[in-house]
């Protein structure tokens, strides 16, 4: 199977359905919805995606396609069809403009625009140029006639690591310039890809955009916090903390709190989806999250500093409470479903846990 961008890509059924279960179950919708997401994947009339790339590294597109998890690249590019992607394409110059500009043609009011990388504003957006246009100017006239926007990464959310001061560019994020478009915000430095195809699965699905939050982020993605589902939580409940990269506390798996940790103030379904179908994710691998969903704390603070946490939330594997808030994600049950569908080690903290010993000597309390 190929898309317009040359890119060749074979998915077994059984793949395709796997990817689909895990959408499903990430977008926090019941089993018996799978046969409807299912379908949205499979119809015909694949919806068209025109993807331009901006200031940033491309790791966003690097990680959908490149890492561990071929068979999501191709159950993705089986879904929709990429009709410009400068990262694969084959054709390039003219050839590939005028693929483009037929797609947006041909398409007009119907297609998806992806947007990788952040805006440069200074001096009429001279700081970056593709085929002579400005990148203001190209994304203006490629929104035009877009159905809706998804800003794949924090570069293209809200300016990413360009737009960090002095900012020399004038870099800014898609929704600083598009006004009159649905604009969905998949943030991470790189996002998850499963957060970006359930995203799209979701607008085929359903003919709408998912609920978003004030930040423009899906709902069923962005409405936990890190801190919410980690596995190192238990450690940091019961004030185990590791105090240096290295330290005993760091060998046995403790809070990376006090490490700048900013899992307590970060929105994002890491520990629970993952990355890379290894079961890993930042944290799990002894470092702390540097808030890369987040618009005000990525690259903006540094990682060693210690974030103020004004709105304690429980760890959602201890037994529910009333805390008079409910948090608006994804319920347990949908946690334990993506977990299993992305064969996310979730038990393995509770086991960490079990497993330390009774007593230990640093009973500090940072967040009380
Ligand atoms: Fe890179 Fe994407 Fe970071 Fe930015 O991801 S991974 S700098 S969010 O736009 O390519
Ligand atoms: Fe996990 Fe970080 Fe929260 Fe500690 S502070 S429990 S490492 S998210
Ligand atoms: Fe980013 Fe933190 Fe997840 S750094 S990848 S939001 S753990």
């Amino acid at each position: 199977m190929s898309t317009n961008t040359g890119f060749h890509n074979e998915v077994s059924r059984r793949d395709f359905l796997k990817g689909c279960m895990t959408a499903t179950a990430m977008m926090g919708l019941p089993y018996s919805m799978l046969g409807k997401v299912v379908a949205a994947a499979e119809a015909p009339n694949k919806p068209s995606v025109i993807w331009l790339h901006f200031q940033e590294c491309t790791g966003c597109t690097e990680s959908l396609l490149r890492s561990s998890h071929p068979t999501l690249a191709s159950v993705i590019l089986d879904t929709i069809s990429l009709d410009y992607q400068e990262t694969l394409m084959a054709g390039s110059g003219e050839l590939a403009e005028r693929a483009m500009h037929d797609s947006i043609k041909a398409n007009k009011g119907n297609y998806f625009l992806v947007v990788e990388g952040a805006i440069p504003t200074k001096d009429n957006g001279i700081y970056c140029k593709v085929a002579g246009k400005t990148a203001i100017d190209s994304l203006r006239s490629a929104a035009d006639g877009a159905a809706a926007i998804i800003s794949i990464g924090t570069c293209a959310s809200y300016g990413g690591i360009q737009s960090v001061a002095p900012n020399p560019t004038g870099a800014v994020g898609v929704r600083d310039i598009i006004k009159n478009k649905p604009i969905i915000n998949v943030p991470g430095c790189p996002p998850n890809p499963y957060t970006f195809f359930s995203t799209i699965l979701y607008y085929l699905t359903f003919k709408k955009l998912p609920e978003l939050d004030n930040l423009g982020r899906p709902m069923f993605a962005y409405g936990r916090k890190i801190h919410e589902h980690c596995e190192r939580r238990p450690h940091f409940d019961a004030g185990r903390f590791a105090k240096a990269y290295g330290d005993d506390g760091h060998a046995q798996g403790y809070c990376l709190y006090q490490l700048g940790c900013k899992g307590p103030v970060t929105y994002a379904n890491c520990p629970v989806q993952r990355f890379n179908d290894v079961g890993a994710w930042p944290v799990s691998i002894g470092h702390p999250c540097i808030g890369c969903t987040e618009p005000d704390i990525l690259f903006k603070t540094s990682i060693a500093e210690k974030v103020q946490i004004h709105d304690p939330t429980p760890f959602d594997g201890y037994a529910p409470i009333d805390i008079g808030k409910k948090g608006k994600g994804p319920d347990a049950l949908t946690t334990a479903i993506v977990g299993l569908a992305a064969g996310a080690a979730l038990g393995a903290g509770a086991m960490m846990a079990k497993n330390l010993p009774a007593s230990v000597d640093d009973k500090e309390k940072q967040h009380k």
